[in-house]
């Protein structure tokens, strides 16, 4: 039988079930199946193809292309190009990971493979532990299976990357627009109280000039660990704290985790607790199949989690965000949602708890992997609900397909160490081509002890990444920009600066893989998929189509390789132009990051501020880089910020383009897209090279 459309055959086999994709114009094939699908009850297939599992199992193999590259799959602690490579899916709460733990927090069933310049993309719609071999365990074939559930794939067929991310954004969900402050800079700590010690940290970012959006608390605010509550000795008054941090241009983010205190009235002598209360009458925890319910051991104490496969219950957990809100928080950090149980951290103790999924009553293998999604839902869908005029904001830790719908994403508790440093790249990468784009790391890694150039070089990577933020453990060594000295410091503020600098390159870059699915922090072969040396680079990145960044990522070294693709490239700090297609040697020491743009690129900036809403952009930047026929060009997205007018039209896109012209550069200015107004300001266009400024005022 063969499925036909403009861009791809389908042919399927009957006897033996053998499905073939195929380039509808070229009538090659682009993927076939090695062997039947398999259902096996006994789990036999599994222990032939794989490790030992019982149970159900079921299972895809396809051949391996000998020269077929594989990219995504979400949060792995991997390198970029997973050929032969084998990882299990099962969220898990890893502190201290190290490259090859496998799995950790995430579960994103979604992969591309790339054979001679083509890609196809796979996404495998099943939630139960998954397995994925891309010929780890033989060289003939690549596989895919599960512990359970329906044998059911998306199969995508670019051969572009880009138009791949694009379906799997239409199919899993676009990620929304966060609010404009989530791209400044962010500052955690497992945990600074009291609330004394929060406004300190604060003044020092602001006395020492160092830009800051958004302050954290982790889970040493609440009353005994107990959510939706605030120690009254620690934080007498949140709302006047939220209030004086308001009046420096700072957000408070609080850590919401889901294990809720089991906590019954006269239980402890430090009063009641609402939320167990309420949430046992009305029976939105989870319970074991024997009707009990089923109590973790997390931070509380002895806890219950809710049942947010139960819409009443999501509703319900929504709803007491009014707590946070009332009090001025900005934004809400889901951790511990894999979720974690101190009890097991395997989910073994957790197999027979039941959840309602609409009627079916299904067991933990079934939902776990999709725990924090739900979880992320009841609270994004909640902060909508309750301040229906703002973004709202989430961050965190598991996941599952979908889940950009809802959050940002952190690479959880890795180390402060460099081979933590050299993950984030292909981590990051991965993320962007799983349709993950708001993704980021703790700088200066969580666990251990940092030092200066550690963190110095952790900033490098991370002063480009959509999400930016210091944390570390409550035992590690302290690791804000100033901890290690005034040398130090300064090379932080260089690069802070700079990422305030770009933020009208960087959200019309997010606003980008909001719209399309294309991620802002890309590894090269997402923007050069016909140029094979990009295949396995993980040690540098991109940032939209534009920038191109080299970080060093081990001590004493301060010269390295670079790749640049073919075309020109300009050095950002020197403006030396290079011709691409080519390694180059250059220097960098401590301050520097080597840092490319590519020529033809026209880059939007404003005046450097320490919180994003600090002055209005008044004065917009198109900093000019000529191709070699002259021409170069750029977008600028615009909108309010903060609210989701920008959904309904309230947003500008510009597109400006500028061409060598006798002498000087003709440039041009266009409005192509939306309602937004954002005022009088002026233009500055500065071409790379050159000291002439010619200076625009534009009335709109
Ligand atoms: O068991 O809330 O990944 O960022 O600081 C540790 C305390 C729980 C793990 C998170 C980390 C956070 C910490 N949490």
């Amino acid at each position: 039988v063969t499925v036909a459309t403009d861009e791809l055959e389908v042919v399927v086999r009957r006897s033996p079930l053998l499905i073939e994709f195929r380039d509808a114009g070229t009538h090659q094939p682009i993927n076939s199946d090695e062997r039947p699908m398999a259902y096996d009850s006994k789990g036999h297939l599994a222990n032939m193809l794989f490790d030992p599992k019982a149970g159900n199992f079921i299972a895809v193999s396809k051949k391996l292309g000998f020269d077929e590259h594989f990219y995504g799959l979400g949060e792995k602690a991997a390198r970029l190009d997973k050929r032969r490579g084998s990882f299990v899916n099962w969220n898990s709460d890893t502190p201290g990971y190290t490259e090859g733990k496998d799995p950790i927090y995430q579960t994103i069933p979604f992969y591309l493979g790339l054979q001679h310049g083509a890609a196809y993309g796979i996404f495998f719609d099943n939630s139960y532990r998954s397995y994925f071999d891309f010929g780890r365990s033989s060289q003939q074939r690549a596989w895919f299976g599960a512990e359970g559930g329906e044998l059911n794939y998306y199969f995508f067929y670019g051969p572009s990357i880009k138009k791949i991310l694009n379906r799997y954004a239409d199919l899993t969900g676009h990620m929304p627009l966060p609010p404009k402050w989530a791209l400044g800079n962010q500052q955690s700590r497992w945990s600074y109280y009291p609330d004394t010690m929060v406004e300190q940290v604060v003044r020092e970012y602001r006395e020492r000039d160092l830009p800051l959006d958004v302050i954290y608390l982790d889970i040493d605010y609440m009353r005994g660990y107990r959510v939706f509550t605030f120690d009254q000795q620690r934080f007498p008054n949140p709302k006047a704290l939220t209030d004086r941090l308001a009046r420096q241009g700072i957000k408070l983010v609080t850590i919401v985790d889901p294990g809720v205190k089991h906590d019954p009235p006269g239980a402890s002598s430090d009063g009641r607790y609402f939320v167990f209360e309420q949430g046992l009458e009305k029976n939105y925890f989870q319970r074991r199949s024997n009707g009990e319910l089923f109590v973790p051991r997390v931070w509380p104490g002895e806890s219950v989690f809710v049942d947010y496969t139960l819409p009443e219950a999501r509703r319900w957990w929504g709803d007491l965000f009014r707590v946070y809100l009332d009090n001025g928080v900005a934004g809400i950090w889901n951790d511990m949602n894999e979720p974690s149980d101190f009890v097991d951290q395997t989910g073994k103790n957790q197999l027979d708890v039941v959840s309602y999924d609409n009627g079916e009553r299904t067991t933990h293998a079934k939902n776990r992997n999709t725990f924090a999604l739900l979880m992320a839902r009841a609270t994004y869908e909640g902060l909508e609900r309750l301040r229906p005029e703002q973004r709202p904001y989430i961050i965190t830790r598991a996941g599952y397909a979908g889940i950009q719908r809802y959050a940002t994403m952190w690479t959880g508790d890795t180390n402060s160490t460099w081979d933590a440093l050299a993950l984030n790249i292909p981590m990051f990468t991965t993320l962007g081509l799983s349709g993950e784009p708001f993704i980021g790391s703790d700088v200066g890694g969580f666990i251990g002890r940092g030092n200066g150039e550690l963190l110095v070089r952790s900033y490098q990577v991370s002063f480009l990444a959509p999400f930016c933020r210091n944390h570390k453990t409550s035992d590690g060594y302290d690791q804000e920009p100033w901890r290690f000295g005034k040398y130090y410091e300064d090379i932080i503020r260089k690069y802070l600066k700079l990422r305030y600098e770009l933020l009208p390159f960087l959200y019309t870059t997010l606003e980008q893989a909001h719209r399309t699915g294309i991620p802002l922090f890309r590894p090269l072969l997402l923007n050069y998929q016909n140029d094979p040396n990009t295949y396995n680079i993980d040690d540098q990145f991109m940032v939209g189509e534009d920038l191109l960044v080299a970080p060093i990522l081990k001590p004493d070294v301060t010269r390295r390789l670079v790749y640049l693709p073919p075309g020109a490239w300009y050095d950002y700090w020197t403006n030396r132009k290079y011709a691409g297609g080519t390694m180059i040697y250059v220097d960098a020491p401590l301050d520097t990051v080597p840092l490319f743009v590519r020529a033809g690129a026209m880059i939007p900036t404003v005046p450097p501020r320490n919180f994003v809403g600090e002055r209005p952009d008044d004065t917009i930047t198109f900093n000019i880089y000529p191709d070699d026929k002259g021409w170069a060009e750029g977008t600028l997205y615009e909108d309010d910020g903060v609210s989701p007018a920008y959904k309904n039209g309230g947003l500008r896109r510009t597109m400006v383009t500028a061409r060598r012209d006798g002498r000087g550069f003709a440039v041009s200015v266009d409005v192509v897209e939306g309602q937004y107004n954002p005022g009088v300001r002026k233009l500055n266009f500065i071409v790379a090279g050159q000291r002439s400024t010619s200076i625009t005022r534009v009335k709109t």
